[in-house]
C-alpha cells in the first residue's frame, strides 16, 4: 500500500515535471557551430551594435546551426589576450585595430602612418582595394582569416588633461597613452612625447589616476568610453586613420561548411559597411555632444607635426620597415610621403 502510494506520488510528480517542461520556454539547443567573438569596445559602440545584428542574421540564416556569441568591452581580457586567444582558437573571432594586429603582422600598421590619409574617400579606396588586399594576405600567412570589409575605428584625435595641444611643439614631453603598437610608440617619440603602451581596458583608469596625461582615439570612442570625464582638451589632429580587421581563427574558419561560411561572410561584411555609415553619422554630431559634456576643442594645423615627423626620419624609417611594395600601395592612394 505504502509502496503503491509512493509510486503514485512519484508518478504525479513526474507528470507535473513533464507538464512544466512543455509549458516552459523551449530550451536553446546547443548550436552545431558555437563561435565566440571578443572585442575591446563598449556594447554601445556601432561596432557592437552591428555585430549583434550580424549575429542575429547568422542564427536565422543558418537555422541555428551557427551561433555567434559576442563578448564586448574586454570581457575576455585586453587586446593582447584576445589576440592570443584567436590565434590558439579559444575564441573564433576578434576585431583588433590595425595598430594592434600589427604586433603580429607588422605590415597591418600601414594605414596608420601619421598624416597619410586626408579623408574617407582615400581610406576606403585604399583599404577596399590593393592596400587592403595586401594586408589581408599578410594576415592569412599567420593562419588567421581576415574578412574583406574592414570596420571603421576612425581618425584618431588627441585628448589631454592639463593643457591643449596647438602645434607639434606642445608634444614635447607629453605623457600620452597609445595602444600596444610599435608604430604608435615610434610616432609619438618622433614628435618628442613620452608615449606609454597600454591596452584599451586600462585607458580610463590610467587617465583618472594620472599615470598618463593624454590619450588619442577617434571621437566616437572618446564618447562611448566616457573618456571626456577624465580629459579636458581635444586637439582635432586626425593624425592616424585606424580601422578594425574582423579576423577568425584559421582552422576554425576552414573547418566550417561552405554554406555556413557564405552566410557568415555576407553577414559580417555587410554589417561592416553599415558600421562605417554609423561612424560617418556619429561624426556629424559627436563633437557637439562632447563639447556639451565639457571637452574643449581646437584644430591644430597638421604642417608642424608632419615636418617634425619628416625631420625625425619617421617616414623614411617606416618605409624601410613596411617595404617598397606596401609603401608604394599606400603612396598610390595618398600621394608622396617622403
Ligand atoms: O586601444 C585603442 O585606443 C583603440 C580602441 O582605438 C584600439 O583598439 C586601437
Amino acid at each position: 500500500m505504502t509502496h503503491l502510494s509512493r509510486r503514485g506520488a512519484l508518478g504525479a510528480f513526474g507528470g507535473l515535471a513533464a507538464a512544466g517542461l512543455i509549458g516552459a520556454p523551449r530550451l536553446a539547443r546547443a548550436a552545431e557551430f558555437p563561435l565566440k567573438y571578443g572585442n575591446n569596445l563598449p556594447a554601445t559602440h556601432p561596432l557592437n551594435v552591428r555585430a549583434q545584428q550580424a549575429a542575429d542574421r547568422i542564427a536565422k540564416e543558418t537555422h541555428g546551426r551557427a551561433e555567434l556569441s559576442i563578448f564586448p568591452n574586454n570581457q575576455l581580457g585586453g587586446d593582447t589576450d584576445m589576440l592570443s586567444q584567436v590565434r590558439s582558437g579559444s575564441i573564433s573571432f576578434f576585431t583588433p585595430s590595425a595598430l594592434v594586429i600589427a604586433t603580429l603582422v607588422p605590415v597591418a600598421a600601414i594605414n596608420a602612418v601619421g598624416f597619410a590619409f586626408r579623408d574617407y574617400d582615400q581610406v576606403w579606396t585604399a583599404m577596399d582595394g590593393k592596400l587592403g588586399a595586401h594586408v589581408r594576405a599578410a594576415i592569412g600567412k599567420v593562419n588567421l582569416h581576415a574578412f574583406e570589409t574592414m570596420w571603421d575605428n576612425g581618425f584618431r584625435q588627441m585628448t589631454t588633461g592639463s593643457r591643449p595641444i596647438e602645434t607639434a611643439g606642445d608634444m614635447e614631453g607629453l605623457k600620452i597613452r597609445v595602444p600596444v603598437s610599435p608604430l604608435s610608440i615610434a610616432m609619438f617619440k618622433a614628435l618628442g612625447s613620452a608615449p606609454t603602451s597600454l591596452q584599451f581596458s586600462e585607458v580610463y583608469s590610467s587617465l583618472q589616476t594620472r599615470i598618463v596625461d593624454a590619450q588619442e582615439n577617434p571621437l566616437p570612442i572618446i564618447d562611448v568610453a566616457k573618456l571626456y570625464e577624465v580629459q579636458k582638451y581635444c586637439a582635432l589632429s586626425n593624425h592616424i586613420w585606424d580601422g578594425f580587421w574582423f579576423v577568425g581563427h584559421g582552422r576554425t574558419w576552414a573547418a566550417l561548411p561552405d554554406d555556413i561560411k557564405a552566410v557568415i561572410s555576407r553577414a559580417i561584411n555587410e554589417a561592416g559597411l553599415k558600421q562605417r555609415d554609423d561612424i560617418r553619422a556619429f561624426n556629424e554630431t559627436v563633437q557637439k555632444q562632447l563639447q556639451a559634456k565639457g571637452l574643449a576643442f581646437n584644430r591644430p594645423a597638421p604642417d608642424s607635426f608632419r615636418a617634425r615627423l619628416r625631420d625625425a626620419g619617421f617616414y623614411n624609417e617606416w618605409k624601410g620597415r613596411f617595404g617598397e611594395e606596401a609603401w608604394s600601395l599606400l603612396e598610390s592612394a595618398v600621394g608622396k610621403l617622403t
